[in-house]
């Protein structure tokens, strides 16, 4: 049984825009990953983190005032990413890549899932839960363990961190520069499985839609990016994606 609710024309519209289209971005969230069994950000934190709002663990404040706690939130997540796969949304991104001369995707996922699916353009907006570097100086660690009760500390003494960028953190300024100038110079921005709520981030599809670029939007609920998409296909990504690459690949075989 389907749970999406993208007409059959929707998905031929936004079929039509990625054959003409030169330059596409997919703008992605955590809803992208939702059906490879990572729980969403706002999802309900689940066991031990349901006391804790995640808005207040991911912050440098938060660190600080228990890094044990903060540091465990962020294992705890990276072990459930361990054995977590790709699913069709992911691999569905990849395979658009064959139709369209230009595609990047500017995700605010920390998981590495598009890249671990082959998306070879991807730019971490909020950094990666795979990396970390140490609090005071940033210097990079590798290698770190699971299962610690605290933060390690790097070799100047410093405590780690993962290398994610916390609310209250700018985001790193050459890939939000990166993501400024390609929403300036796209013909398609795709909002994958986002809330659009967190800044700057969630600005970025008005910024391309204001430089001309067509928005479409898939989400299984309406977001505040819903009354600007062209066309909003309503239904989880990884159902909905892999219909828009095989209307994509009858144009394709049409026009061959
Ligand atoms: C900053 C890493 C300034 C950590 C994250 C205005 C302008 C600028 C800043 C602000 C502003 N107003 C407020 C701010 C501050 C703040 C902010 O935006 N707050 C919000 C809450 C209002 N922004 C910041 O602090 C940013 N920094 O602006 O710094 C600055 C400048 C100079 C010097 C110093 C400071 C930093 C923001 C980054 C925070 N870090 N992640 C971690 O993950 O632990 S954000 C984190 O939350 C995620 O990365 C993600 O980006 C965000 C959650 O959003 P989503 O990905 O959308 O996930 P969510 O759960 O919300 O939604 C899931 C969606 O999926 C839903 O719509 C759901 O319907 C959908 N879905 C569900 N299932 C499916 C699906 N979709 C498709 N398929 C499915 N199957």
């Amino acid at each position: 049984m389907s749970e999406h609710s993208a007409s059959k024309s929707d998905i031929e519209k936004v079929a039509q825009f990625l054959a003409e289209a030169k330059r596409v971005i997919i703008l992605s969230g955590a809803g992208v990953s939702k059906e490879s069994g990572i729980p969403t950000f706002r999802d309900a934190q689940t066991g031990l983190w349901a006391n804790f709002n995640p808005e207040e663990l991911a912050t440098p404040e938060g660190f600080l005032k228990d890094p044990p706690l903060v540091w465990k939130w962020y294992d705890h997540r990276r072990k459930l990413l361990e054995d977590a796969q790709p699913n069709p949304g992911h691999y569905a991104i990849v395979a658009l890549e064959k139709f369209v001369p230009h595609l990047i995707v500017v995700t605010q996922n920390i998981d590495g899932l598009h890249q671990k699916a082959g998306s070879t353009d991807v730019v971490e907006l909020h950094g990666s839960i795979r990396k970390f570097f140490c609090f005071d100086n940033a210097h990079d660690a590798k290698d770190v363990p699971y299962g610690l009760e605290e933060p390690p500390l790097c070799w100047c003494g410093s405590q780690l961190r993962p290398a994610v960028v916390w609310f209250g953190e700018a985001l790193p300024s050459r890939l939000l520069m990166r993501a400024y100038a390609e929403c300036e110079n796209s013909d398609l921005l795709i909002v994958v499985g986002t809330s659009g709520l967190v800044q700057p981030a969630a600005s970025l599809p008005f910024l391309g839609a204001q430089h001309g670029a067509k928005v479409v939007e898939v989400n299984p609920e309406e977001t505040p990016v819903t009354d600007l998409a062209d066309v909003f296909l309503k239904g989880p990504s990884g159902e909905v994606l892999p219909l828009v690459v095989a209307a994509v690949e009858k144009i394709r075989g049409a026009e061959a």
